[in-house]
């Protein structure tokens, strides 16, 4: 199994990112759904010095990107987005994207369940067309209940994949997944045995780096090989931030993040970190990987 990870959670000159991802070890980068913040053909030479491989991209929702918004100007303001994400993919020679349909953080439905899951079907598919076009996979991420009150377990990802229809599938997370569902282990053999998982992204019950809560590492990463799941993992830990006296001393993050991106950071629960914390968790979630069996 090939090991990746998003770069969302901290923001930083993609050099840097890429620097560290090299020295640990990883096979490539999941890079975050922001296509106009990076300049594509840099990057993908950077990429290639590297030997490193972007293996796609996760959309990134803050406020107003809906593609079940009651305002169809948001709709086809988020189609657009998607599609410009899948082609900032294609130019890094990406082939999967992981697409979460709705704002994260927006728990209150705007209209009935049968009006959103149409706009949920007839965004997607606008963007799964351009997709097909490109090459690129689709993976429909179910999220906990307090991020989304759209898609929170994999059998509704696979109902809105199935009505979606072509080779749409669904990426689970073992944060979300370990919240959500009644069997996690069950959720990632349906899904991987239909051919469904495009993509699987890792963090533990405490959403800090693998091996660092209770989740079973060597149990899950044998359930997807069970399964027939011998992709990348996604390494995607949203380290809790913790205001107590029981906090170790905040290093200086030494980074600087937009509003948005700061924002989106703190809805997650975490906050900027240093380098030095956050390549130590880079690090510890690579070995901890490898140790359970993803190779
Ligand atoms: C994205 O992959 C994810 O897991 C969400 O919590 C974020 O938006
Ligand atoms: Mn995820």
């Amino acid at each position: 199994m090939k090991i990746c990870m998003h770069n969302w959670m901290r923001p930083e000159p993609i050099e840097n990112t890429i620097d560290r991802m090299k020295r640990l070890g990883y096979d490539g980068i999941q890079i975050m759904g922001e296509p106009r913040k990076y300049d594509w053909k840099h990057v993908r030479g950077l990429l290639d010095k590297n030997n490193l491989q972007c293996f796609g991209s996760v959309s990134i929702m803050v406020k107003g990107r809906d593609l079940i918004h009651a305002d169809p100007y948001y709709r086809e303001m988020t189609i657009a987005y998607l599609k410009e994400c899948l082609d900032m993919v294609h130019a890094l020679g990406g082939n999967i994207f992981t697409l979460v349909p709705s704002e994260v953080g927006k728990i209150v439905a705007m209209a009935d369940a049968e009006t959103e899951w149409g706009w949920a079907v007839e965004g997607i598919k606008q963007v799964a067309d351009h997709a097909s076009k490109l090459g690129i996979r689709i993976g429909l991420e179910p999220l906990n209940r307090f991020e989304t009150n759209f898609l929170n377990r994999h059998d509704q990802a696979l109902r809105l994949a199935a009505d979606v229809g072509g080779d749409v599938g669904v990426c689970l997370d073992a944060f979300h997944i370990n919240i959500e569902e009644a069997d996690p282990y069950q959720a990632i053999l349906t899904t991987a045995r239909a051919g469904k998982l495009v993509d699987f992204h890792v963090a533990d019950n405490n959403r800090f780096p693998p091996g660092q809560g209770n989740l079973d590492w060597a149990k899950l990463i044998s359930t997807l090989k069970e399964g027939g799941y011998n992709n990348q993992l996604t390494v995607e830990f949203v380290v809790p931030l913790d205001r107590s006296p029981l906090a170790a001393k905040m290093e200086d993050a030494g980074t600087t993040a937009t509003e948005a991106e700061l924002k989106f950071i703190r809805d997650h629960g975490s906050d900027l970190m240093s380098d030095a914390e956050y390549s130590r968790h880079v690090e510890a979630s690579i070995k901890h990987l490898r140790a359970s069996g993803a190779n």
